[in-house]
């Protein structure tokens, strides 16, 4: 049986990811910190079958202690501060996290000595891309982030890169595009649409509000993407993948396809003002990634189009105020 190592595990991708493994007859084991992590007795009571080991990206002896106790076969690293727009206010505690917990994890692997035995995974994200120098992006396009998560990101992407070309080891990089579902946080902007229309449609709210409606982003499913994952550490070679849909849309565009799905008629403006705490210091404007490399080589193509993750997720909000109620 196949042992892996989540960080990570309580988030989005780290549920779809559980559930993937544990399907295929993994024995998952997810790093936590069990006393600072909200999300936690949630996770466990709707996946029971992976095991939670104690630790924090910022504490190195607990990631060598993770990795010397679940001897993984392959470690999958989600764990970050994954809101941009915290990243900006908390800009020391996003380097510490997502950036140097990247190279702590790698270290820990080194000093446990299973760096020929652990294949890597690391989360890397179009975030890195930032004010595009090209479009659509591929893995060959030029980085230039734009928040104190993007460089974050950064730091941790090319860290992998030289931990693959220094040590040899079996480190891959997906660099994700926006990715969506029913687990998303209601802080990201897809999440806070469908779960505010769910809530004008069943009667409880008549408005809400948003920040800039001009951004465009490559928005998929995360059921589609952690299969991406799963798949780069199964080849013989580790290498860097962009992991998208190929098409984007604009919030705005997000926001319209919310009001149809949910039924509710009329303009954005009858529902929606304007947010102006929502302005980022700097904005990431438009993105859009190049799938080929991992149709290609992995054989990866995603299931889920823009129009019906938009329905899935306000299904979903749909039924969770309908139990409310
Ligand atoms: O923002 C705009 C906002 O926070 C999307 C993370 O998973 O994907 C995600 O990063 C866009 C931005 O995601 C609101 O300014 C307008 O342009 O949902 P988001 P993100 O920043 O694209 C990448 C790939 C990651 O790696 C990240 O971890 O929507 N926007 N109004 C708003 N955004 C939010 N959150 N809230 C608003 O009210």
């Amino acid at each position: 049986m196949k042992s892996a190592l989540i960080t990570g595990i309580t988030g989005q991708d780290g549920h779809h990811l559980t559930k993937l493994l544990l399907s295929k007859g993994y024995e998952v084991h997810g790093l936590a910190n069990d006393h600072l992590d909200p999300r936690l007795e949630k996770f466990k009571k709707r996946l029971p079958g992976a095991k939670i080991v104690s630790g924090d990206l910022t504490a190195f002896s607990s990631l060598l202690k993770a990795v010397d106790k679940v001897q993984p076969d392959e470690v999958y690293n989600l764990g970050a501060l994954t809101f941009v727009g915290l990243s900006f206010t908390q800009p020391e505690l996003t380097a510490n996290v997502t950036g140097l917990g990247t190279l702590r994890l790698l270290e820990a692997i080194k000093k446990s000595g299973r760096e020929k035995a652990t294949r890597f995974y690391q989360a890397s994200s179009s975030e890195m891309f930032g004010k595009v120098r090209e479009t659509p992006q591929t893995e060959l396009t030029p980085f230039h982030p734009r928040s104190p998560y993007g460089v974050a990101k950064t730091f941790a992407h090319y860290t992998c890169v030289n931990y693959r070309e220094a040590y040899n080891m079996h480190i891959s990089c997906g660099i994700l595009f926006n990715h969506e579902g029913e687990y998303r946080g209601h802080e990201f902007v897809t999440r806070k649409i469908t779960s505010n229309v769910a809530r004008i449609k069943t009667g409880k709210q008549e408005r809400f509000s948003l920040g800039n409606l001009s951004p465009q982003r490559d928005w998929g499913y995360a059921g589609d993407y952690v299969e991406a994952m799963w798949l780069m550490l199964q080849q013989e070679t580790p290498d860097d993948y962009v992991i998208a849909t190929g098409k984007t849309h604009s919030v705005g565009d997000f926001v319209e396809e919310a009001l149809r799905a949910a039924g509710l008629e009329g303009k954005i403006e009858d529902y929606l003002d304007f947010d102006d705490q929502m302005i980022r210091p700097s904005e990431v404007d438009l993105l859009v990634g190049d799938p080929q490399k991992a149709r290609e080589v992995l054989g990866w193509v995603p299931k889920v189009n823009f129009k019906d993750l938009v329905k899935l997720m306000v299904d979903r909000d749909l039924e969770i105020e309908r139990n409310l109620t």
